[in-house]
């Protein structure tokens, strides 16, 4: 069984990280005070006891409200920084971060400073500790297809600090297919796709986002197991999922991680991924989702170096920095 000593020695990367589900009550709490928000919490403990969730709609009501004390450049910096000391801790020598900029701009907060202070931390995590990172702008799928071209327009100034684009929020009822339009434009500026599909929704959201989207990953994706035809594609294909264990069973996609398919997925073949999703809302960052598969499902160190392994093939990283990890 992988140990967290096991564990943490592997170099990882991760994969499928909200930054703003990295926002821990701490820091929320301080920069409400700092900025003047108000949070209906007064203090640390409340907003800790405030995290049970029964599906995902109810965490994203919690997960939009934190974020709402995100105002400023250096707040965008400040939790990026925390992040990466966190990645820093855990061996995480890469990572690919979500961000949702429709967030923060409906409250009117300007993309750049955004995409600003989050990319100065990536810059300052590099040169100090070596972490290499790539950013990923993803769009809310409970709002319009139009919405989401005006903030890929808005964007346009800062594409060279973009790696490419997702799908993110209330995934049933708003399948990959309303907005097939602007993973066109997407593609058509040179960005990479990602989508989340098959957390909550069905199986039919996966083939959606493979098959009009073209995204070259999915996020989550375990709803897969309820196609066979479905894997076997994926596995042919080599097409990731970024799965995200604790973020399953705090959802209730699970009842009991002994129940979570990741390994045998793995064991069939197909590229999975160990991520943290949103770790301050979830009970742990990225090695902590290793460790409750080996606490879960009893996962072995081959298992757990594989899913590393797999982290760095299923990044876009360039080939010569995958061999350096292999
Ligand atoms: C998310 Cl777990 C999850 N699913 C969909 N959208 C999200 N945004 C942040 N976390
Ligand atoms: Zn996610």
């Amino acid at each position: 069984i992988a140990d967290p000593d096991f564990i943490k020695a592997l170099p990882k990367a991760e994969l499928h990280l909200h930054i703003e589900g990295s926002l821990e009550p701490e820091l929320m709490f301080e920069l409400s005070k700092r900025n003047n928000i108000e949070i209906p919490f007064t203090s640390v403990e409340e907003i800790r006891a405030a995290y049970k969730f029964h599906n995902l709609q109810s965490f994203l009501d919690i997960y939009y409200q934190g974020a709402s004390v995100l105002i400023h450049e250096q707040d965008f910096y400040d939790l990026t920084m925390a992040y990466l000391q966190r990645c820093r801790e855990d061996n995480v020598v890469h990572a690919e971060i979500f961000f949702d900029p429709q967030t923060h701009t409906e409250r009117g907060v300007d993309i750049g400073v955004v995409i600003q202070g989050i990319h100065n931390a990536l810059k300052d995590a590099k040169s100090e500790w070596g972490i290499s990172s790539h950013l990923i702008l993803c769009f809310l799928r409970h709002l319009s297809e139009e919405d989401a071209i005006a903030t890929l327009e808005a964007a346009k100034p800062y594409l060279k600090l973009i790696k490419g684009v997702g799908l993110d929020s209330s995934e049933l009822g708003h399948p990959p297919s309303k907005f097939k339009n602007v993973f066109a434009m997407a593609k058509a500026l040179g960005l990479e796709r990602v989508a989340h599909a098959g957390e909550e929704g069905p199986a039919e959201y996966i083939k959606e986002a493979l098959d009009i989207l073209d995204v070259s990953r999915i996020d989550h994706g375990v709803r897969c197991v309820e196609d066979k035809t479905l894997m076997e594609h994926l596995k042919e294909k080599n097409i990731p999922l970024t799965v995200c264990p604790l973020s399953n069973t705090a959802l209730c996609v699970y009842d009991h991680m002994s129940e979570h398919p990741i390994l045998d997925l793995l064991e069939q073949g197909l590229c999975v991924t160990v991520n943290a999703d949103d770790p301050a809302y979830f009970g742990g960052y990225v090695n902590r989702n290793y460790l409750a598969l080996s606490e879960g499902l009893g996962m072995t160190k081959a298992q757990a170096k594989q899913l590393a392994l797999n982290s760095f093939k299923a990044s876009y990283i360039s080939e010569g920095q995958k061999q350096k990890w292999a």
